[in-house]
């Protein structure tokens, strides 16, 4: 057992209980004011005369419109619109030789913890589906203080420097003269921006795959991007990469079917984690670490404090030390997921930074914009943001100061208070940071080896297959085909030249332009570089690993096929069969998976053997770019839904999107009329075919393709845009 500091605690309800403390259910209780009044009339206003005009006396009235008037805070300036969710964290493998962390000391020990998961650029309404990165925070309520892990779903950032933050923010945010376009990147702010930010190349590789698009929060790795520094009792310090990676594999949809999915569900990531967490399909992650030794700092033709690389799997594995499971949705959106407050700098003994500039800044922004989003100093003692261990200190009042502090003292050091509350030594558990010598001279300025914007970003490329390296060059095509200004179009060619020729020379073709023979320089106003700051002239260092396996959702070794918590389509109409849809049903909820009825109209469908069952959508309210798969059972009076155009729509849609399609019996005719009718005979593997409805490999069959995700080789004919 640790001995710097309270037993290992074990509770992964503490924090539940915790939260017991403020919450309020009005079931079966009168309605009151704010004072505790009982309201007798809640339906009309006080007024001289029926039609009279109403008295200021009104206080039931002025209370609740003014407090309605307040209800709004500031929206997150970055990452507004997120979905989290409470579960726990529990150590698998510890660690104790790299830290003293007291979360992270013992097998089986369990952290309770609040996770949400964001995208960047849009507003709290704006949609889900937006080819964005997306946030991962995790806050862990630790025995020894909150632990905040800030992370993203892509291991690099666009920039080396804090600094260059808000000029980041500012182009990719909707436009300020016409606050256009609304959660999308496809304008000319932000590429103008990119293209003249060479150190963006590696970043932009990840945010033009496919990544940006996943299929769900619960199919995406975390990354906490920087590197930072692990602890030990013997105050050793080690550089270590945080990794989540997800049970459910990494997975994405296409681009076609996001922009359908913005229009037919906005609310698509928040309502899959809602329903996944609501079903009992508990989303789980593994934490793995990449510990670096101090000693090898400078091992690497990148540097660590860069948070434009990562470190490539290859030259350090990552070990797998805990797990994440999420168990509950929140009671309250607003008290739980859009107060909650996160900060890189909220770390507990046994966590510590590096001098990785952007994290540096980090560590100033998000105290200081949780004081203007939630507007005081105590905004940690809201309820989802309290630490379950105790605090105390002499910080006191501010506005809505809810914690009541006895005593006179409120000043350290003092006699009057026995000169409480006192300072612990490192070895109870006080914090004392890093002891990392510094001897330097105040510049303004970057590390040369920091100068390389290109070989990470060449070895994303090239570690992708076909099949992503063809959707980054759409997403590309797509991007600056929105980009109004032809400069920034061939200036970003140029960029990409310098990644790959290839890349470049197609993405050129999309928009029927010419690869620059030579990147544009940076415009200086005439100023010659030597008489300003700024950064090193790019390179390219080539990176020592050319291939990397983990860098590619569709090779990506760790994935183990799992179709738990997908959902089918069930195309039904009046006379469908109806053992083939139960045994479906059946054989998909024995792999955590969802049938869902799919009909021209909703409430019933009646059977072939004149049963009822009850439908879930109607092609009106529902479309196939919200399921994973679509399943058509046999049976007379499907047929007749070949002339109905939305039917048509939703299959041809769910072929090219790439996904299972799988067929029985009669149902089989309804695909004559698709626009894919003429490849069902051509073997895509893709389209799971039982001629007869007693086929009792079917279900079995669908399953399996199912575990595929996509069928990507369908592609090749469908579109050269
Ligand atoms: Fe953030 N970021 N960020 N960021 N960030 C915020 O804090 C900031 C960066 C990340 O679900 C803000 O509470 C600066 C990298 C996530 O509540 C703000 C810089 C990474 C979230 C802020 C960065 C992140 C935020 C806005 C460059 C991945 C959502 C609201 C120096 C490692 C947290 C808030 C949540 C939120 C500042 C860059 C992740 C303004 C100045 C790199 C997941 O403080």
């Amino acid at each position: 057992m640790k001995q710097n500091s309270t037993p290992f605690n074990n509770d992964q309800e503490a924090k539940q209980r915790d939260l017991s403390l403020n919450k309020s259910d009005g079931t079966n209780k009168p309605l009151t004011t704010n004072q505790g009044v009982k309201v007798n009339d809640d339906n009309n206003s006080l007024k001289a005369g029926e039609r009279g005009p109403s008295l200021l006396e009104d206080f039931i009235l002025r209370e609740k419109i003014t407090h309605f008037d307040h209800e709004r805070i500031p929206e997150r300036i970055v990452h507004a619109r997120g979905s989290g969710a409470h579960g726990y964290f529990e150590v698998t493998n510890p660690i104790p030789q790299f830290t003293k962390a007291g979360f992270l000391q013992e097998v089986g020990q369990r952290t309770p913890v609040f996770t949400r998961f964001s995208t960047v650029a849009g507003s709290r309404g704006s949609t889900d589906m937006a080819r964005d990165v997306r946030g991962f925070s995790v806050k862990f309520y630790t025995q020894d203080g909150i632990y905040d892990f800030v992370g993203n779903n892509i291991p690099v950032f666009f920039i080396q420097d804090a600094t260059k933050f808000p000029d980041l923010i500012h182009a990719v945010k909707p436009e300020p003269h016409n606050e256009m376009p609304q959660a999308a990147s496809a304008h000319d702010t932000f590429w103008d921006f990119i293209s003249l930010m060479p150190e963006s190349a590696h970043m932009i590789m990840w945010v033009m795959s496919d990544r940006a698009i996943p299929r769900s929060y619960r199919m995406m790795e975390g990354f906490g991007v920087h590197t930072f520094r692990f602890i030990n009792e013997q105050n050793e310090s080690h550089f270590v990469k945080i990794h989540w990676k997800p049970k459910l594999g990494t997975h994405a949809v296409v681009w076609d079917e996001a922009l359908k999915i913005s229009g037919n569900d906005p609310d698509f990531h928040r309502r899959d984690l809602w329903e996944a967490i609501d079903m009992g399909n508990f989303p789980e992650w593994e934490m793995g670490v990449q510990i670096v030794p101090e000693a090898d700092e400078h091992k690497f033709e990148f540097d660590l404090l860069d948070p434009t690389k990562m470190i490539p799997e290859e030259l350090v594995p990552v070990t797998i030390i805990g797990k994440m499971v999420l168990n509950r949705n929140p009671d309250n959106f607003f008290a739980e997921t859009e107060q909650v407050a996160f900060h890189p700098g909220h770390v507990v003994p046994g966590i510590d930074f590096t001098n990785d500039p952007l994290l540096q800044g980090r560590l100033f922004s998000y105290t200081d914009t949780q004081l203007s989003r939630l507007g005081s100093p105590n905004f940690h003692e809201i309820p989802i943001n309290r630490s379950i261990s105790p605090t105390h200190n002499n910080q006191r009042d501010g506005h809505m100061r809810q914690e009541i502090n006895v005593g006179r003292v409120s000043y350290s050091p003092n006699s009057l208070g026995g000169d409480c509350p006192y300072q612990s030594r490192i070895a109870d558990g006080g914090f004392a940071s890093y002891n990392e010598r510094v001897d330097a001279h105040k510049v303004r300025g970057r590390s040369e080896s920091f100068s390389d914007h290109f070989g990470q970003a060449k070895l994303f490329f090239n570690s992708q297959t076909q099949t992503e390296k063809d959707h980054i060059i759409r997403a590309l095509r797509f991007e600056l085909g929105k980009v109004e200004t032809m400069a920034i179009r061939v200036r970003m060619l140029g960029i990409l030249s310098q990644i790959n020729t290839e890349l470049a020379q197609k993405v050129a073709d999309g928009l029927r332009l010419v690869v620059p023979a030579s990147p544009e320089q940076p415009m200086n106003h005439g100023v010659s570089p030597e008489n300003l700051g700024g950064e090193q002239e790019p390179k390219s260092v080539p990176s020592s690993v050319e291939f990397s396996q983990a860098l590619s959702m569709i090779n990506n070794p760790t994935v183990t096929p799992t179709i738990a918590s997908r959902k089918v389509a069930i195309i039904c109409a009046d006379g469908v069969d109806e053992q083939a849809v139960l045994d479906m049903k059946m054989a998909l909820l024995k792999e955590s998976a969802k049938g869902c009825l799919i009909a021209p109209y909703l409430g019933k469908v009646i059977t072939d053997k004149g049963g009822e069952m009850p439908v879930d959508f109607s092609f009106l309210t529902s479309s196939s770019v919200l399921f994973d798969a679509v399943y058509i059972p046999g049976g007379q009076g499907l047929n007749e839904l070949s002339q109905d155009a939305d039917v048509m729509d939703f299959l041809n849609d769910a072929y090219r999107h790439c996904k299972v399609i799988g067929v029985q019996g009669q149902g089989i005719e309804l695909l004559s009329g698709t626009s894919f009718a003429n490849k069902i005979d051509n073997g895509d593997e893709g389209i799971v075919i039982g001629a007869d409805t007693e086929n009792t490999d079917f279900a079995a069959n669908f399953i399996a393709a199912m575990g595929n995700h996509r069928f990507w080789s369908r592609e090749a004919g469908l579109s050269n845009n």
